[in-house]
């Protein structure tokens, strides 16, 4: 705010973008400084907003979208103009595909300027560029507007479907003053962003009708049960029918992994033989083979019958017929559903839930033998037996995965015990989410992560590890080094350059962090791997440990194999 004798007090465009952002609860944002918002991010600072820097938009942008999942705030990015925007644009797209509610700002360069194409500094029409990519976009040019403009991108973001909001700010916004008082004045604080969404009675009673009389109903829970915090009533909804379900991989550890209704090691099993399915913030895209087809028993699929709990209308029969919608938010949908058991709802059929315990127990058995083993150089299973236990160990730890063995592997042997407590790759398996969602995890939270990445993976957002050590966040990543993507034993079949899957052999990532004052182990055992990460935890230094895993261990693409041209899926690895 400046004032002088002769004038009366003003407010510029940085401060109003500022106050309006205050206002709202928002005390942290992720971004990269340059042309034309240096000076915000420096304002903002001073003004008590934590900016946290990145090396790349693009894990500022994956960094916002965590924190938007983890909060249920929206998290904001902070970029620069035509590259920087586009470098956070990836992660605005990711977020809205992942329903995770996030905010992308950028500055931009002079409109008038734009419009005509006249080679602006960093010209680019960004609005109408990441238009179709989020669910909301916007612009302000006039500072007495960014109130508006600020309440409008927060509402779009966190109410309904949460997802990623675009907004415009140009260069000379922020320079623009208006008189101090108006401009408090047009600051808006948002009243109920996220509203609730009660269900309709009726809706609720078609649901229960067909839970009451299914003979084997099962429960799927996605990501978007574990954004919606309804934690209690879900875990009573499950204990109360005794139906058994399966965690979405971001579900995890909404119920522990251990939980005797858990039926994830026998997941193949209770997709194809359930008769009705209730589905709580999962939609019925690739990752459940679109409720349809072989994974939902082929012939049986047709007489199964689907209850989904979803606040996007639209999301029913989006792939197969919905019998029973549910719409509304979560928490509300569960606890209508909790208030129509009554006191003498029959619990799960004793047929149905033995069968499953029965293969449960022998898959879990078959999973145990296999992590017993110690090869002579460590897989997949002998490295994640070793993470397994230490997050057994700190339930309280962030776990952050990526890759492809790397994360299905992990995805199924690293059990986790409290909500929220994993993020990973999600709705479109994009790579380089790992260090900008740890990075978020940990300040969100102030617990450890550990990130357990693919190498491959790992090297999308690798340089971060010099912002882990700048912010000294108890990050511990655990590179899986099995020299290249998928596996590292491709060969050229012409012998005269590198085959495209393949990276430098043996290669020390633990020296990167070492580069930036982080910790660095190489751990080539399980035993080693134990050690560093107990160290790790201990310290609470960011800390990178290569882990020496087998190159022929795994497969290409891990379990999607099956999604690759007829062809290469045809080659043999
Ligand atoms: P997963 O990949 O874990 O199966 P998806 O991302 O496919 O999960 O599905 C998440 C779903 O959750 C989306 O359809 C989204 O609309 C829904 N959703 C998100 N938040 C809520 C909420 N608070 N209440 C109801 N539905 C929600
Ligand atoms: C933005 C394609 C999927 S998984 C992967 C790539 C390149 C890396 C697999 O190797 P990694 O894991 O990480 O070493 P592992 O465990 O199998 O050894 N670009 C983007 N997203 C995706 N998904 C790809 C490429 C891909």
């Amino acid at each position: 705010m400046t004032s002088d004798a002769n004038t009366t007090p003003q407010i510029d465009g940085f401060h109003l973008v500022i106050e309006a952002l205050k206002l709202n609860g928002i005390d942290t944002v992720y971004g990269l400084p340059g042309i034309p918002i240096t000076d915000l991010s420096r304002k903002m600072q001073a003004e008590g907003v934590r900016f946290v820097a990145f090396r790349h938009e693009q894990s500022a942008g994956n960094a916002a979208a965590a924190a938007g999942f983890l909060t249920q705030k929206p998290g904001i990015c902070l970029t620069v103009s035509a590259p920087g925007f586009l470098n956070g644009l990836t992660a605005l797209a990711n977020a809205t595909t992942n329903c995770f509610p996030m905010i992308l700002i950028s500055g931009s360069s002079e409109r008038e300027i734009v419009d005509l194409q006249q080679g602006d500094y960093e010209e680019m029409d960004q609005l109408a560029i990441a238009r179709p990519l989020c669910k909301a976009a916007f612009r302000v040019l006039h500072a007495a507007d960014i109130g508006v403009g600020i309440a409008r991108s927060i509402r779009s973001a966190v109410s309904g479907r949460p997802g990623g909001v675009y907004l415009d700010l140009p260069a000379k916004l922020f320079s623009q003053s208006i008189d101090a008082a108006a401009g408090q004045r047009s600051l808006i604080k948002v009243v109920d962003a996220a509203p609730k969404q009660l269900p309709a009675p009726e809706a609720v009673q078609r649901a229960l009708d067909l839970l009451k009389g299914a003979r084997r109903p099962l429960i799927v829970l996605g990501k978007g049960a574990a954004y919606a915090q309804a934690d209690d009533a879900i875990r009573t909804l499950i204990e109360k029918t005794g139906i058994p379900y399966l965690p979405m991989s971001m579900a995890k550890g909404l119920l522990p992994d251990t939980h005797g209704q858990s039926a994830s090691a026998t997941r193949s099993f209770v997709l194809a033989e359930a008769d009705v399915v209730l589905l709580i913030g999962a939609r019925l895209n690739w990752l459940l083979s679109h409720g349809k087809g072989k994974t939902w028993g082929g012939a049986n699929a047709s007489s199964r019958q689907f209850i989904q709990i979803d606040i996007s209308p639209t999301e029913a029969d989006s792939n197969v017929p919905i019998a029973a919608p549910l719409i509304g938010d979560i928490g509300s949908c569960v606890s209508a559903l909790l208030d129509g058991l009554g006191e003498h709802w029959a619990t799960a059929p004793a047929e149905w839930t033995g069968a499953i315990a029965e293969r449960k127990d022998k898959n879990l058995s078959k999973m145990a033998e296999l992590l017993a083993k110690n090869p002579q150089v460590m897989n997949f299973h002998s490295a994640l037996r070793v993470i397994r236990d230490v997050v057994k160990a700190n339930p309280e730890a962030i776990v952050v995965n990526e890759g492809a063995n790397t994360l299905d592997f992990a995805r199924s042997i690293v059990d986790m015990y409290r909500p929220r407590k994993r993020l990973d790759v999600g709705t479109w398996g994009i790579m380089g989410i790992g260090m900008g969602f740890a990075v978020a995890a940990a300040i969100t939270t102030g617990k450890p992560v550990i990130a357990i990445e693919g190498d491959s993976a790992f090297g999308f957002s690798g340089m971060e590890v010099e912002t882990l050590c700048r912010y000294d966040l108890p990050v511990c990543v655990v590179v899986f080094n099995n020299n290249g993507v998928y596996k590292g034993t491709d060969v050229n079949p012409r012998g005269d350059d590198m085959a495209p899957t393949q990276f430098v052999k043996s290669a020390r990532y633990d020296k990167m962090m070492e580069a930036f004052g982080g910790v660095g182990f190489n751990a080539a055992t399980p035993a080693e791997l134990d050690a560093a990460l107990q160290a790790a935890l201990a310290s609470g230094r960011p800390t990178l440990i290569n882990a020496v895993i087998d190159e022929s261990a795994g497969t290409e693409s891990g379990r999607i194999t099956s999604l690759y041209p007829q062809h290469a899926a045809a080659r043999k690895h």
